[in-house]
């Protein structure tokens, strides 16, 4: 219990409290006594009218920064710069204000892999340190037999030059096995609570690991900063919830609540609300339904790796929807808020701007963006881009207001996406936005 909350039990601070109200009604009735007496001005009190808004597209898109291969994470620096990764060569890059693309770092090559390959340098987040000064860069990164959490000194120079130093690991042994080169997760991010969570896919273990509390992988973790076990996580360990086939999205809205994307295997990508110590059910459940296998190519492991250039994997069929006898039911497990087919999702990133949150897919190869209408409480989803990019990773908020977002073109699994590959892919891409008031 915090030390403040304490004092207001203390018996010398109740009546220090009580006694400077009875000096404070003394003064007040003295004052009042010399003092001739005035009416004071009424006003009317101003109600003012606050709409609801939430943000969409609005004007043509176009090209930041060109040629990129297989970038993941896209965060801005306090100085308006831009930090970009690219997952398969390990390198940091830094975009100026100018646009000028320049290497500040390197983590390592991802590690081999022939096809649906989904690891390497994936998300990246930033934080300062309790004083307020020095700054330290993280980055997730999956080596040939784990995946691990680095974490850097982030330093500039008065010239505006960033640079990287003092590499730690500061969790490790996230498991994953040599061969399995798929749901990684991947994405890292600063929580309105100061602490660095984690999203994770089942690193192809599918229960072994997300229905396990003691492993890592299957999990969204929270980790303090020098990468130890924060008192209030549910079981004594870096995992926060769990039950989770691949989530590579997280945001918060304006209520404190924390959405993931997650990829389906065949038939329902999700949407969830993540809250403490909660199981969110695969490989029980897919979307709200009990998880039934869909033959598939061998090798194939599911939506967010569907196809490669060279060599597709035909396309599954979308099976009928299940009855309702196979909805789960089950209270262990926390089903998702939103669900989509594959097809129209693949979700990666997410972000939150002004009261919507806004999900890059992949497959789905568009922007969903989702009103935030309240408290746990989401509007219809509204798809744009569609067809326009290819494949999305993620969407930024940029400085000025407008939206970045990042191509996935070059990550070796294009084809299926409508739109395709660009010739100047993989792209940043800015995109302008606007808001849609509603009472
Ligand atoms: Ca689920």
């Amino acid at each position: 219990m915090p030390k403040a909350v304490k004092t207001r039990k203390d018996p010398l601070f109740e009546f220090v409290i009580v006694f400077a109200i009875m000096l404070g009604g003394v003064f007040s009735f003295s004052s009042d006594t010399q003092q001739v007496e005035a009416k004071p001005e009424v006003k009317p009190p101003v109600v003012e009218v606050v709409k609801r808004s939430y943000v969409v597209p609005t004007g043509k898109p176009e090209n930041l920064v060109t040629g990129l291969k297989a970038p993941w994470e896209l965060l801005f620096l306090p100085d308006g710069q831009a930090l970009v990764d690219e997952r398969d060569s390990g390198s940091i890059l830094l975009i100026s204000k100018d646009l000028k693309v320049s290497k500040v770092g390197f983590t390592r090559a991802a590690p081999p892999c022939e096809k649906f390959c989904e690891g390497g340098t994936l998300g990246m987040t930033y934080a300062a340190d309790r004083l307020g000064g020095k700054l330290s860069l993280f980055v997730f990164l999956t080596t040939l037999n784990d995946n691990r959490i680095l974490k850097y000194d982030l330093n500039t120079d008065d010239a505006g030059v960033w640079s990287l130093a003092n590499k730690r690991v500061i969790v490790k042994g996230i498991e994953r096995s040599g061969k399995s080169t798929t749901h990684n997760g991947g994405r890292i991010a600063i929580g309105p609570d100061g602490k660095l969570w984690v999203t994770l896919g089942d690193s192809g273990m599918r229960g072994s690991t997300s229905q396990n509390w003691n492993k890592l992988a299957g999990s969204v973790l929270r980790v303090n900063l020098d990468g130890s076990v924060p008192e209030d996580n549910p079981r004594n360990s870096l995992v926060w919830a769990k039950g989770f086939r691949d989530t590579q999205g997280m945001a918060w809205d304006e209520f404190g609540n924390m959405w993931t994307t997650e990829f389906g295997q065949d038939t329902w990508d999700e949407l969830n609300l993540l809250e403490k110590g909660k199981n969110y059910g695969w490989p029980i459940a897919e979307g709200l339904y009990k998880f039934v296998e869909t033959p598939l190519e061998p090798g194939n492991p599911g939506s967010d790796a569907q196809g490669t250039d060279k060599n597709p994997a035909p396309k599954p069929t979308i099976p009928e929807m299940p009855s309702k006898d196979v909805l789960v039911t089950d209270s262990r497990y926390t089903p998702p808020i939103l669900t989509w087919h594959p097809s129209e999702a693949a979700c990666s990133g997410i972000t939150h701007v002004q009261s919507t949150l806004i999900s890059a897919c992949l497959r789905g190869g568009k922007l969903w963006f989702i009103p935030v209408l309240g408290d746990k409480k989401l509007g219809e989803p509204q798809e744009f881009f569609k067809g326009s990019f290819g494949r999305l990773r993620k969407a930024t908020l940029a400085p000025d207001g407008s939206l970045w977002l990042i191509t996935s073109n070059r990550d070796g699994r294009g084809g299926w996406s409508s739109g395709g590959e660009n010739a100047l892919d993989d792209r940043i891409i800015r995109v302008k936005l606007k808001n849609v008031y509603y009472d």
